[in-house]
């Protein structure tokens, strides 16, 4: 069927929002647009603002967006889960950031440390608790080298004083302690949890370590988490292409990369809505340049390569060209074997903020089209992003309740629906094929060369696969 013209959409969107009441309908409404590339509708879809209560959201928390996300990879620190012991334990190891290293030596990224509070630490405050904690790990972990604490709800609730613990057990123990105030309350989504993330690097480890070696050709790879290996395989084109990759921020990453990343002559971001912030303090503190890319599939590969690539000189822009010819015959293998498979199918996605908008041109490059898109805690400058790469009328949802996301896949139809854990067997008892979007269900690498080849083997075993046979979607018996 063909795509959806913007007044059909618009009609669709209507029909969903009309079991709300009014009220709601209403706040609803202005989170879902029918997409409009070019009079900017995009931009118009609300987002960034607090969750209706009384609805489902899969939004995260800040302590989310700073532990899970951008601290927790960071493999030779460990990171204390502070506060009572759930947050720690529910989210320990559920996000895929590979590391190397010797797991309890040099790399703690598998391990939950909590401070595990008591009744006793919220009524008498849990500050001492907590420097016994960080000398008890420099005790049990000597090659640890940094500590990061990252604070859950309570924390801020009784006001501990972590900054003090934090710096007069920097001394103590002869290194980084550093305090990460992200408490689960604050902001909306996980998004204030990256932000208040980047600040912690950028108050406390930024710019605190020189390098020895330096070279024209030093990068940093900022906002890539290594989700099943992606930075891995993003890494391999970047050196490919002559380029030095000094740190890796953070998947498999270390303190020391954090620390001597000024050095840089050019900051590459992957995951804009993760890591803008300390790509802008680079810029302004160190006059580092910065620019966005997309490792996801053959046409955005070679753009960005291309677009990296002019950043320098020409050697670095013939050892691109070479890498480029030296990737087609791949790519094309690649695509002979799968696009003859996916063609015209049609995708649903909803996951965080960076990977509806990166992943859109992957899909293409299968033949594979993109009819709803939505972001949990995406903002503005994402949306304005997102809706240039997408057809007129697609739907674009923002942070969408449960009800809506099933509702839109209903009428839409979809051949694939990729989104987290929380929605998968929901989509599957509809006999939805269905990929996890965050955790690449637990593949991967998607990223890069070797990553195309990946998430094209992985798409067609979710759609193509004969166990949908016997299964019957609910609208199709009532047909
Ligand atoms: Fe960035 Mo899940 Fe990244 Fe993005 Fe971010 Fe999260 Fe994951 Fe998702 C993320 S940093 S954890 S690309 S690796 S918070 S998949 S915005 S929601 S789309």
């Amino acid at each position: 069927p063909p795509v959806q013209t913007p007044a059909q959409t618009q009609a669709m969107i209507d029909e969903v929002l009309s079991a709300y009441p009014p009220k709601v309908a209403k706040a609803r409404a202005k989170h879902i647009k029918p997409n409009d590339p070019e009079g900017s509708k995009g931009c118009e879809v609300k987002s960034n603002i607090k969750s209706r209560p009384g609805v489902m959201t899969i939004r995260g928390c800040a302590y989310a967006g700073s532990k899970g996300v951008v601290w927790g990879p960071i493999k030779d620190m460990v990171h204390i889960s502070h506060g009572p012991v759930g947050c720690g334990q529910y989210s320990w190891a559920s996000r895929r950031n590979y590391s190397r290293g010797t797991c309890g030596v040099d790399n703690f990224v598998t391990f939950q440390f909590t401070s595990d509070f008591q009744e006793r630490d919220i009524v008498f405050g849990g500050d001492k608790k907590l420097a016994a904690t960080c000398k008890e790990i420099a005790e049990l972990f000597p090659l640890a080298k940094g500590i990061s604490i990252q604070s859950e709800c309570p924390i801020g609730l009784i006001g501990d004083d972590i900054d003090a613990v934090a710096r007069a057990t920097s001394k103590e123990l002869d290194m980084p302690v550093v305090p990460v105030k992200c408490e689960g309350f604050r902001g909306v989504s996980q998004s204030l949890g990256h932000h208040v993330a980047n600040d912690a690097i950028r108050d406390i480890v930024l710019g605190t370590r020189e390098t020895t070696k330096q070279t024209p050709y030093d990068v940093a790879l900022i906002g890539d988490y290594n989700i099943g290996g992606d930075a891995w395989a993003s890494r391999r084109i970047l050196e490919n292409m002559g380029l030095r990759v000094v740190a890796q921020w953070s998947g498999d990453g270390t303190l020391n990369e954090l620390c001597s990343s000024h050095h840089v002559k050019l900051n590459l971001i992957h995951c804009y809505r993760s890591m803008n912030y300390i790509c802008t303090t680079m810029e302004e503190r160190f006059g580092t340049p910065w620019m966005e890319f997309n490792f996801f599939g053959p046409t955005k590969i070679v753009e960005s390569m291309r677009k990296i690539a002019s950043y320098f000189d020409d050697a670095i822009k013939e050892k691109t060209e070479a890498a480029i010819k030296s990737y087609q015959p791949f790519f094309d293998q690649v695509i002979n074997e799968y696009r003859p498979r996916l063609e015209s199918k049609r995708v649903m996605l909803l996951v965080g903020a960076l990977r509806p908008r990166h992943t859109i041109g992957a899909y293409e490059d299968l033949g594979m089209e993109i009819i709803g898109i939505g972001c949990e805690f995406a903002h503005k400058d994402d949306y304005t992003r997102t809706s240039l790469e997408l057809g007129e009328g697609v739907v674009l949802y923002d942070d969408p309740t449960a009800y809506e996301l099933e509702e839109f896949a209903r009428r839409l139809k979809p051949d694939l629906m990729g989104a987290g854990v929380k929605e998968k067997y929901v989509f599957h008892k509809m006999a939805l094929p269905f990929r996890q979007m965050h955790s690449w269900d637990y593949s991967g690498p998607y990223h890069g060369v070797d990553g195309f080849a990946v998430f094209a083997r992985d798409m067609d075993i979710a759609i193509n696969s004969p166990t949908w046979n016997p299964f019957q979607a609910p609208w199709s018996n009532a047909a």
